[in-house]
């Protein structure tokens, strides 16, 4: 009896997450940690938000200037590098496309390439097209409550129609570039972009 209930529920799960699972990953239930260095704990007083233009022009936001903009939430499944998915996390945050126009009224022109600058001196790069469109949101919640300080609090960038890497934690900033610049694991042999359908891993990988 046990055995069949158990085929049961393996069947039931893959049928519900068929067409889910990119390439080369396997489903967790787990939210694993994964820090290039120390977790950075910046007091929300001394927290704030940039968007930068590539002139050096900036809109700049406090805590609770940032946590007042309008924000949504979004449940999706995130893809790591190292082969685990997460299906149907959630997520609440900042539209990018909320903040550039946020910016863009504070005279922040545009520009077709991002990269994000974090505490601790992470960054990640993305072209602009891949953070705008509804694709992209910074997050400061995570299921409901203010996103752990390990998971990237307290905000986060939320690309997770890319691998989790582009997904930067402690985000202070988002720097607009008229050229492509690598971030930190790009520079260090993950693909440019990262499409985790593409099972774009490594560079190199078409
Ligand atoms: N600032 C910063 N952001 C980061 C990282 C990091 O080391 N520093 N690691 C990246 C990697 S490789 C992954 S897989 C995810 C992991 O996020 P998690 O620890 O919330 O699972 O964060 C990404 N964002
Ligand atoms: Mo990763």
């Amino acid at each position: 009896m046990a055995l069949i209930s158990r085929g049961f529920r393996g069947r039931r799960q893959s049928a519900e997450t068929a067409g889910r699972l990119p390439p080369g990953q396997y489903a967790t239930r787990d939210f694993p940690v994964l820090s290039a260095g120390p977790t950075p704990r910046t007091p929300l007083a001394a927290w704030d938000f940039t968007v930068r233009a590539a002139d050096g022009r900036s809109a700049r936001w406090t805590w609770d200037e940032f946590t007042a903009l309008p924000h949504q939430t979004t449940t999706k499944d995130i893809h790591c590098v190292t082969k685990w998915s997460k299906f149907d996390t959630v997520w609440e945050g900042i539209s990018i496309d909320t903040l550039l126009s946020e910016a863009a009224a504070k005279g922040v022109t545009s520009s077709p390439h991002v990269i994000a600058r974090c505490d601790g001196g992470y960054t990640t790069n993305l072209p602009l097209a891949d953070v705008t469109g509804g694709k992209a949101w910074i997050a400061f919640m995570y299921d409901g409550k203010p996103l752990p300080p390990e998971h990237g609090g307290p905000a986060r960038l939320l690309v997770p129609h890319l691998y989790f890497w582009k997904s930067a934690k402690w985000v202070r900033e988002l720097l607009l570039m008229e050229r492509d610049m690598p971030g930190f694991w790009e520079s260090l042999g993950y693909h440019n972009y990262g499409d985790p359908w593409r099972e774009q891993r490594y560079a190199g990988d078409e």
